[in-house]
């Protein structure tokens, strides 16, 4: 399995074709491994399963090249059947010692939580790491669950051994106070995706994270 969540800050970059200023995937894709991005997370939630296929097919390619970790959101036959690295599902997909059972202990399974309750119960059942969310409203998530704020990341940071992502709103102006509060990686999706200018995006994130640690 390769290395998910680096010892260091460093951010986990989330695809999303419609905020995405019309540039396709592969624009973006290499736009953020060219940065030096070392997690991508394939999320489409509009497309077509062949369609999303094709897509996880080329993002593999690029992310096995790069040497970057790449994960699948949801759809663990396409994490299979790309032999993606991962896959992360939320709360209310499939639960996560099905998802186990069906891609085995080589790959990584990352589950959402919201609180303590859920983060015990992902770890319990065999979590790689858990994303803890969402620190801030946010409106790229449509059944998103209402801001968990601070206090979740600070009892998350406090309590848990498995490692964690912060999600959710996170963007330059608010990410060193997210590392702040404990989160060593984060994971975004419109600041990136929607950023013109994405290596100087990342870097100014990285930046950011840096300078409060
Ligand atoms: N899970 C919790 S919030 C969220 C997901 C997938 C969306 C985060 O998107 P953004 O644009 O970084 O706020
Ligand atoms: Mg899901």
């Amino acid at each position: 399995m390769p290395a998910i969540l680096p010892g260091e800050t460093d951010i986990y970059a989330i695809t999303d074709a419609r905020l995405s200023l019309g540039r396709p995937i592969a624009v973006i894709a290499e736009a953020l491994l060219g940065a030096g991005v070392r997690i991508l997370q394939y999320r489409e939630k509009s497309l077509k399963a062949g369609r999303m296929l094709e897509e996880c097919r080329l993002l593999r390619a690029l992310t096995r090249e790069a040497g970057a970790c790449f994960i699948v959101n949801d759809h663990i036959d396409i994490a299979l059947l790309v032999e993606a690295d991962g896959v992360h599902i939320g709360q209310e997909d499939l639960p996560l010692v099905e998802a186990r059972r069906l891609v085995g202990k080589g790959m990584i399974v990352g589950v959402s939580t919201h609180s303590p309750e859920q983060a015990h119960a992902a770890r319990d059942a065999g979590a790689d790491y858990v994303g803890v969310g969402p620190i801030f409203a946010t409106r790229t998530k449509e059944d998103v669950v209402a801001p968990v704020g601070f206090e979740y990341l600070d009892w998350v940071s406090r309590n848990m051994d498995v490692p964690f992502v912060a999600i959710g709103g996170i963007k330059e102006h608010n990410i060193a106070e997210v590392t702040r509060h404990g989160a060593r990686c984060c994971a975004l999706v419109s600041e990136l995706t929607g950023a013109s200018d994405i290596p100087a995006k990342v870097a100014a994130l990285r930046a950011a994270m840096k300078r409060k640690e």
